[in-house]
Parts: structure tokens; sequence; C-alpha cells
């Protein structure tokens, strides 16, 4: 597979470790929690100060930065000419966030440009950082929301009046933080598009691989789901006459674990929030809703999983006298990368010495997205025993330096992908 001519001429090119370190510590700063995390939900003041801070980095870059009409931060290097090999990833974080989800992929991003500015090489094409807004979902779902508007996946005016788990309108929230920008949606296509990521997972741990060329994105189904019951006295209520929403509730969650074992593969389920009404000691509850994650890599058995969840949603409501209702707060059909630049991928990391292999994502991420518009794809690098979404998140120096050089050389080959000839 030829690589890029430009970026032969610069084999020996390096990013520079100690400057893109200083920057995710820097950034793990802002708002950090118990643990060595970060607390940054979409659109909120921490979510603000990060995005502050790192537009002061791109602007000191000199960078063309554009905010969009949903958030989406984008920063252009303008040499060249033609489109955009843009990279990045999002600074939003979960509630009990580690600093290197999403961050590491928008800083390393950063750098690989202040490397080529500091190397005085100048690629032929532009070369972009985006921060795209609400990956997460966790406040405004769904997520990748961001990513999603920017590719057209989603109408501006739908993403503007998503309504958060606090009751916040998101375009609300953009004008509260600054950041309801000029630039239309969709965006400016890239030439090609790549992000750098933790795996979030313990694959490349378990396999004792540096690098994942990721191929692929599983499908994502998430869903709201509400039962009303029938509030009532702890101590006078037979058991015999309850409608109790936070029983049907733990069967619910019951039987996604036993669904997810029956499948067994790749199937994951996850009831990752349980609200109970009115949540008190001696009062059987009125309303549970609960949220269920499922995921799988084969777009049939997910489908499978989701039919299963209904009707069993249907049964237990009538065997338990209670009205359930849900709602779809994200549905993503799994997403394949582009061959192309999964082999430049792949053949940058071993030609810079790595162990890689080729596997599919569990988690989400804005490239699923920019796949829709450009070929796209990702780079892992391993999560010490596999933990994310947790404060104890970790990744050795020595992954993310290895990370960000692969970063830096597959976007320079990517400057001179030719998909006229495919
Ligand atoms: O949900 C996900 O997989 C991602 O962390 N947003
Ligand atoms: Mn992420
Ligand atoms: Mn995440």
């Amino acid at each position: 597979m030829p690589l890029g001519d430009f970026r032969n001429n610069h084999l020996g090119l390096k990013i520079n470790w100690r400057r893109l370190e200083d920057r995710i510590n820097a950034l793990a700063e802002i708002s950090p929690i118990d643990g060595g995390g970060n607390c940054r939900l979409a659109l909120t003041d921490e979510d603000k100060d990060g995005r502050d801070l790192v537009v002061s980095w791109m602007r000191s870059l000199d960078l063309e930065v554009t905010i969009d009409v949903v958030g989406n931060i984008i920063g252009v290097w303008n040499v060249g000419s033609g489109a955009p090999v843009m990279s990045g990833s999002h600074i939003d974080t979960v509630r009990t966030g580690g600093r290197f989800d999403g961050c590491y992929g928008v800083l390393a991003a950063l750098e690989v440009i202040e490397s080529c500015k500091d190397a005085n090489i100048s690629p032929p094409r532009p070369l972009a950082v985006g921060i795209f807004t609400d990956e997460e979902g966790s406040r405004f779902a769904p997520d990748m929301l961001g990513s999603l508007v920017y590719v057209g996946g989603m109408p501006v005016e739908q993403a503007l009046n998503v309504v958060a788990i606090d009751g916040a309108r998101l375009g609300d929230e953009l004008m509260r933080i600054g950041y309801s920008g000029p630039a239309p949606c969709p965006g400016v296509v890239p030439h090609a598009f790549v992000e750098l990521h933790i795996e979030q997972g313990p694959m490349l741990e378990a396999n004792d691989v540096r690098i994942g060329a990721v191929t692929s994105v599983q499908g994502i189904s998430w869903q709201e789901v509400t039962v009303i019951g029938q509030s009532n006295h702890a101590g006078t209520t037979p058991m015999s006459l309850r409608h109790d929403p936070a029983y049907v509730a733990a069967e619910i969650t019951v039987f996604l674990r036993k669904l997810a074992s029956e499948f067994g593969g790749d199937q994951v389920c996850t009831v990752g929030k349980i609200d109970i009404h009115p949540n008190l000691t001696n009062v059987v509850p009125a309303k549970a809703t609960l949220t269920l994650d499922v995921r799988n890599t084969d777009e049939s058995l997910l489908k499978q999983a989701e039919s299963r969840i209904a009707v069993f949603l249907t049964e237990i409501a009538a065997k338990e006298g209670v009205k359930i209702t849900s709602r779809q707060l994200a549905r993503f059909e799994p997403v394949i990368f582009d061959d192309e630049v999964i082999n430049i991928v792949e053949s940058i990391a071993k030609q810079q010495g790595n162990t890689v292999q080729r596997m599919p994502s569990g988690a989400g991420h804005d490239a699923q997205m920019l796949a829709r518009i450009c070929p796209s794809g990702m780079i892992f690098v391993p999560s010490v025993k596999g933990i994310s979404h947790n404060p104890a998140e970790f990744t050795e120096s020595i992954d993310l330096e290895a990370g960000a050089n692969i970063l830096l050389h597959t976007m320079l080959s990517l400057t001179t992908l030719d998909k006229s000839t495919t």
C-alpha cells in the first residue's frame, strides 16, 4: 500500500511528548474529581472552561477557529489547498470521567499541527482539529450529538431543542456558555478523518498489543423506560395489592443481564440510570425511570435484543399492573471504517515498531459520524485494566506518545490519500 508521497519525506518527524503531556494535565486541572478524573458534562460551566482553554491553544497556533450552530469547535491550519485532513474528538466527560477519554485525541491532534509547524513543514492540505459537542450524551442524549449534527445526521433545530436530564434546553445552554456559533451544519466535508482514542476496554492489554487499528464501531441502542405504578404505604399495603415500579425496574435490569448472557458474543446491556419517585423509605414508589444501553457489533442481533426487550416490557406491565412507556434516546447501526485508512494506521504503527491489531470499538466515537461523509478511521491505545468512564482510567505515557506519533504520520499520509482510483 503506497504511503502518501508527502509523508515519505518526513518519516523521522515526531511529536513533542512533554508538551502533549503538559496539555493533557492542564486540561485535567479543569473540574477535577477525586481519583484523578474529571466531571465536565456537556455545555456546563466546566465544559465551557475546558473549551476556552483548548481554544486558547488553537489560537496560539494561529489556527482559524470556527464555532458552529451546535457548538462544535473546528481549528484549521490553512496550509496547502483543498479539503482538510481532520482529526479530533471531544472534551466533555461523563460525571465520573477519566482525563484521557476524548481529551487525548483532541490534544494529540493539536500537537500534530504544532510539531509540523516546529519542523517548518507544510502539508499539501490543511490540517484541522475538531472538538465535537456532547460526545458523551450523558447530559443531552444521544451521544455523539455534535458530530451527528456536523455530518447532517440530525437537524440543527432538533438538536437545539434536546432537553437535558436536568431539564436544560441544549440551545439555551449553548447561548449561556457563549458557544452558539455562526458556522452552519452540516460542516465542511474533510478529505479524510482519523481519531486517536484510548480503547476503554481490556482487549489490547489482554493481548499485550500497543496499538489498535480500529475496523468498526458496534451498534448502539439507548432507550428511556418509564414505569408508572401506584404509590402506597410501605407498611399497610399487602404485597398482592402492589403495583411497584421499583420492583419492575429491578426485573428489567435482571432481564437485560440474562439477555446479554443468553446472546453471548459481543452483546452488552447496561441499566446505568434509575430514578425512583418519590424515592422515600416508607413509600411504595409511584414511578421509575430507567435507561437501557444495549449494543452489539451485529445489527440483526441488536434488533433481536430490542424485540426481546419490547416483549418483556409488555409482559411485565400486564403482570404487575403498571404502565410502561419507552422513548428512544439513541440508535446507531454498526459502522465500518475505510479500508485504506485502516491499512495506513496499521502499516504506520508497524513501521514505527509497535505491535498492532485490528479490532472493533465497543464505545461510540465521533469518527463513526464522520465516516458518513469521508474516509475515516481510528487509532486505539491500551487502557490499563480496561477501565474507563471511571476516574481510575489510565494509559501509560509510552503508549500515549506512540499513539500520537502514529496520528502524526497517519494525518500526513492522508493528505495524499487518493480515493479517486478506488
Ligand atoms: O457511549 C459511548 O460509547 C461514548 O462514550 N459516548
Ligand atoms: Mn470518548
Ligand atoms: Mn466516553
